[in-house]
């Protein structure tokens, strides 16, 4: 299940998470927190949900079948942030990936000052994992991340939140060298994932597709490391394969990997339907 605003043009938010679930073999819900008046370089308005309407949504997919875990994208407000708390802990919801989106990949706040707090206070410590970029890390911690030992603090001061574990994304990070190193934490080891840089600025919606592959690969019942792994990677392909449409700024190809069939554990399989 994903949690997260929309996105029309399909590059990130609820559209993204639902390319990368069926990528990737494995069923979407999607609850919508924020109606997004956007393309790939321009936010033009927002129109959150009214909190109760997110509770609603999540408690009508529970009456059917609870998610074999759960991301949470773009929150918009403090509201929403505690009714996901809220229903995470009623539903006992299972593997929270919270990925903390504060601000949109062409620059617009899509979770305001208090939102940012409650993430802080009420999701993070929910989380199986937490996948901040590093502006998001830096905001979250007050650290400012310019070496190895301020990612590792900002790591560390993340965990003492609440969170079971941290991936602090480095695709953002100026490097000067031709990789993209994210960092691994789980209270015991630091473990840096090393992929090749992909040539160009990026692509819009990202941190979207990780933070769903994550929970996809949890969904097929990965362990958290190898979730993690297994989400670079398909992450680093669709970068590789993006492409563009119109006059917007590159999109990933959710689909560059070969799809996996849709996983039946834990729901019926219908037959000769
Ligand atoms: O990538 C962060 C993000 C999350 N959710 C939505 C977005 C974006 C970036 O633009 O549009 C809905």
């Amino acid at each position: 299940m994903t949690i997260a605003g929309s996105d029309p043009g399909g590059g990130a938010g609820i559209q993204a998470d639902l390319k990368t679930f069926a990528a990737l073999g494995v069923y979407g819900y999607s609850v919508i927190t924020d109606v997004i008046a956007q393309n790939s370089f321009n936010v033009a308005r927002t129109n959150p949900v009214a909190p109760a309407l997110v509770t609603q949504q999540i408690e009508s997919l529970a009456a059917e079948c609870l998610p074999r875990a759960t991301k949470s994208g773009a929150l918009a407000n403090a509201e929403i942030v505690r009714a996901v708390a809220r229903a995470i802990v009623k539903f006992a919801l299972p593997a929270p990936v919270v990925d903390p989106v504060i601000i949109s990949s062409s620059g617009t706040r899509l979770l305001d000052l208090a939102g940012e707090r409650a993430i802080r206070d009420v999701l993070i410590p929910l989380a199986r994992v937490v996948t901040p970029n590093i502006a998001e890390a830096e905001a979250l911690t007050a650290i400012r991340i310019d070496t190895d030992a301020a990612i590792r603090e900002a790591a560390r001061r993340i965990l003492a939140m609440g969170a079971r574990a941290v991936v602090i994304k480095g695709g953002h990070r100026k490097s000067d060298d031709a990789k993209a190193i994210d960092l691994f934490y789980d209270g015991r080891n630091f473990i840096e994932l090393t992929s090749n840089r992909i040539e160009g600025d990026g692509a819009h919606g990202t941190g979207c597709a990780f933070s769903a592959a994550i929970a996809a690969h949890l969904t097929r019942g990965k362990n958290l490391e190898a979730a993690v792994r297994n989400a670079k990677r398909y992450v680093t392909k669709a970068l590789k394969h993006k492409f563009i449409l119109g006059k917007g700024r590159p999109l990933l190809n959710h689909f560059a990997v070969p799809s996996l069939s849709l996983t039946g554990r834990g729901g019926r399989v219908p037959r000769g339907g």
